[in-house]
């Protein structure tokens, strides 16, 4: 189905689809976020100190230690539990981008829950937050408040009030009534443990008789915090260093660094520009970007289809109008 294109007042594009009005609004203007008091939430402080504690010991025993079959685990658990969240919780779930069956849907439940970055549900519902009010205090991790908030400091202190005021308006009718989701959310603290600690741990030492301590720091702990940081990075790096050749009035940017390792999310100027379009990035970048590959091999099957996407035209239209001329428009001479 084709996204119905309109103009606000400020000449801002954004999608006026009835059906899913949270999921593509524009950028509105960049605030100054206020410097209140934060409240630390120390569990989370410990857990994560621990966390990247014990991934740094998995990252030596991954050079050093670990079975080569290991090794090769880690890294497919990686692309499988970032699937679940790049094609998954983000372009599926939180942008509505696509449309998928329910068998691609339960596959990337499962990738999700293997990735435990908290019940798609509630994923998606920071990430509209994020796109609704982005770089306000509404927004989850507002990248107006430095790199460390925008990558791990939101989750170290409670939530802003005016997010959670201003979330009682936000449209989830969608998602609150899927039943994969809904039973995801339910059973998550039995089902995130086995997905992303239990079962990445005892395959290896089962499988190809890896050590306990091998198969625990390796394949959970340290793929684990690196998707995380990985994840983390769209928010932090991605909203400070890159060119912003689709809209200069805002911070996310076009940044290929974070974009190799995140599956092709990373070119995120163009993504908040025009968020409803599936591959998160303009056509040229499909190389580096692996979840829209993915979701077009199960549109091949039929387990994806309704892709959402942007018109040659309205891109060109808003690289000229609003974009900082970094855009390989500019190199043709085509400034008209
Ligand atoms: C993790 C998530 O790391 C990472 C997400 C990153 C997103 C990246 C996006 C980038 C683009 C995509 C790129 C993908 C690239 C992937 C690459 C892969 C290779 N709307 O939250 P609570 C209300 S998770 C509306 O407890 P506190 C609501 O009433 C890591 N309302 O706030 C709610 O009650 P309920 C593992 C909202 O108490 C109530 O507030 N997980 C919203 O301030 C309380 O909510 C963790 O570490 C909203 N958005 O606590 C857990 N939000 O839920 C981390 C809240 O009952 N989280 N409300 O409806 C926490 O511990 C807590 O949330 C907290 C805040 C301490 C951070
Ligand atoms: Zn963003
Ligand atoms: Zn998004």
């Amino acid at each position: 189905m084709a996204p119905n294109i309109s103009e606000d007042a400020n000449g801002v594009l954004f999608e006026s689809d009835a059906a899913t009005p949270d999921l593509a609004l524009a950028s509105p203007p960049v605030q100054k976020a206020d410097n209140r008091p934060k409240q630390y939430v120390w569990r989370n402080i410990i857990l994560f100190a621990y966390l990247h504690l014990a991934a740094l010991y998995g990252g030596y025993l991954f050079l050093f230690s670990a079975k080569w079959q290991t090794d090769v685990f880690a890294y497919i658990l990686y692309v499988m539990s970032g699937l679940g969240i790049t094609a998954g919780a983000h372009r599926l779930w939180a942008h509505k981008s696509y449309k998928a069956k329910w068998p691609l849907k339960v596959i990337l439940i499962i990738f999700n829950t293997i990735a435990f970055q908290d019940a798609a549900m509630d994923w998606a519902r920071d990430h509209r937050m994020h796109h609704k009010y982005s770089e306000t205090d509404a927004d989850p991790h507002n990248a107006t408040r430095g790199f460390f908030f925008s990558h791990i400091g939101w989750l170290l202190v409670r939530k802003h009030p005016d997010l959670k005021k201003k979330g009682k308006g936000l449209d989830m009718s969608d998602l609150l009534n899927d039943p994969i989701l809904k039973f995801q959310k339910k059973y998550y603290l039995l089902l995130m443990p086995l997905a992303c600690f239990v079962m990445p741990t005892m395959i290896p030492v089962y499988l190809w008789g890896e050590t306990w301590t091998n198969a625990f720091f390796v394949a959970a702990m340290f793929r684990y915090a690196f998707i995380l940081n990985v994840t983390w990075l769209v928010n932090s790096a991605a909203h400070k260093w890159g060119d912003k050749p689709y809209d200069k009035s805002i911070k996310p940017s076009e940044n290929l660094s974070v974009a190799m390792f995140a599956l092709g999310e990373g070119f995120h100027n163009y993504h908040h520009t025009f968020p409803w379009d599936y591959k998160t990035a303009e056509l040229g970048n499909q190389k580096l970007n692996f979840t829209t590959t993915f979701i077009n091999f199960f549109a091949k099957l039929g387990w994806a289809y309704d892709m959402k996407t942007v018109s040659d035209d309205i891109v060109k239209n808003r690289v000229k109008r609003t974009g900082d001329g970094s855009h390989h428009l500019w190199g043709w001479g085509d400034k008209n």
